[in-house]
């Protein structure tokens, strides 16, 4: 244990090789840093984001995770020689201790994520760029950004997982036509189908990343937590199994909040009448 730092795992900042991780107010600033090769993904970028995801996730200097990429370019998709052709020669057993660093981090570890990700889409984002886009909570992309399912043109068909990705979020007359035509969209075109959450200028992307960051840096974090996983959850489960989780992760949250927010709320809206939800004024820990 470090005795410069109260963090758990300081090495979250360190220098690593195909990723830069800057930490400043609470975000975590996570670029795919191969700018070079438009960030495509391979095997030791994989295995550093698993490491980076896992050190950040117990990090107390980080609330929120942005992911994107350095340069003009959010991620070419798996890097097509490091991770396909090279790894085609590899014994079976090999290759799939490589792909598997790719799938941990890109939804494995995503989806379940303690705490809140957001996707900064600034450029290029093609084929299993999809699934860690689409893993992250939410996401905005530079309006000009080119989005697309390239695989087809490369004789693939969309693994890695990046189609239950795609389905998760297109409808499915867009996920056949992105699929199977790999024509590629803009980032305003990602919004409309609702890839992402909001495309603005490239201008304003960090700006309004960081702005949406913040809001959810104000909120309960016990809560926050609580509520993502049942956003993920409730969109498996039929309605009598939905609601039995409900009732048990209100109760968990309820339990696990440091802050008593439920509590808190309560009586600002009844007692204090200081709050009303919809004029704003809520005070957390207030
Ligand atoms: N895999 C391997 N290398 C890549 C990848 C990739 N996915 N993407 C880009 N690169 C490399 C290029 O080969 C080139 O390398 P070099 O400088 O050694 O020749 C370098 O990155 C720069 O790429 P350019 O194509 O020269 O850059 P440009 O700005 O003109 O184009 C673009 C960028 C559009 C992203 C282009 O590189 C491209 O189409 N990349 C492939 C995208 C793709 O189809 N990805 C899906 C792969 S399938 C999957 O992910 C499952
Ligand atoms: C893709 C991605 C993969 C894979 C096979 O189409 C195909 C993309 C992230 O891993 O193993």
């Amino acid at each position: 244990m470090s005795t410069q730092s109260t963090r758990e795992y300081p090495q979250s900042e360190r220098d690593w090789k195909y990723v830069k991780v800057e930490i400043e107010n609470g975000i975590a600033w996570v670029s795919l840093n191969r700018p070079e090769k438009r960030n495509a993904m391979n095997p030791p970028l994989n295995d550093e984001m698993v490491e980076i995801l896992d050190a950040l996730e117990v990090d107390e200097s980080v609330g929120v995770v942005v992911l994107t990429g350095s340069g003009d370019s959010f991620s070419g998709g798996m890097d097509l020689k490091e991770y396909f052709r090279d790894l085609d020669d590899l014994p079976y057993a090999q290759q799939i201790r490589k792909r598997r660093s790719a799938w941990q981090w890109q939804w494995r570890m995503l989806l379940r994520y303690s705490k809140p990700t957001i996707a900064m889409v600034n450029g290029w984002c093609f084929g299993a760029a999809f699934t860690p886009l689409v893993a992250c909570d939410l996401a905005i992309a530079a309006e000009d950004a080119t989005f697309g399912l390239s695989e087809i043109n490369w004789a693939m068909l969309p693994g890695g997982n990046v189609l239950q990705a795609v389905i998760a979020t297109m409808n499915l007359r867009d996920a056949m036509y992105y699929v199977t035509t790999g024509d590629p969209f803009t980032g305003r075109k990602a919004m409309e189908m609702g890839l992402v959450n909001e495309a603005v200028p490239l201008a304003d992307l960090k700006d309004r990343t960081t702005a949406l960051a913040q809001q959810l840096l104000s909120k309960n974090p016990t809560v926050l937590r609580g509520a993502k996983a049942a956003v993920r959850q409730v969109k498996r489960l039929d309605w009598e199994a939905s609601d039995e989780y409900l009732t048990a992760k209100n109760a968990q949250v309820r339990l696990l909040d440091p802050e008593g927010g439920r509590a808190a709320g309560l009586t600002q809206f009844l007692d204090e009448k200081s709050f009303r939800p919809g004029l704003g004024g809520y005070q957390r820990n207030g």
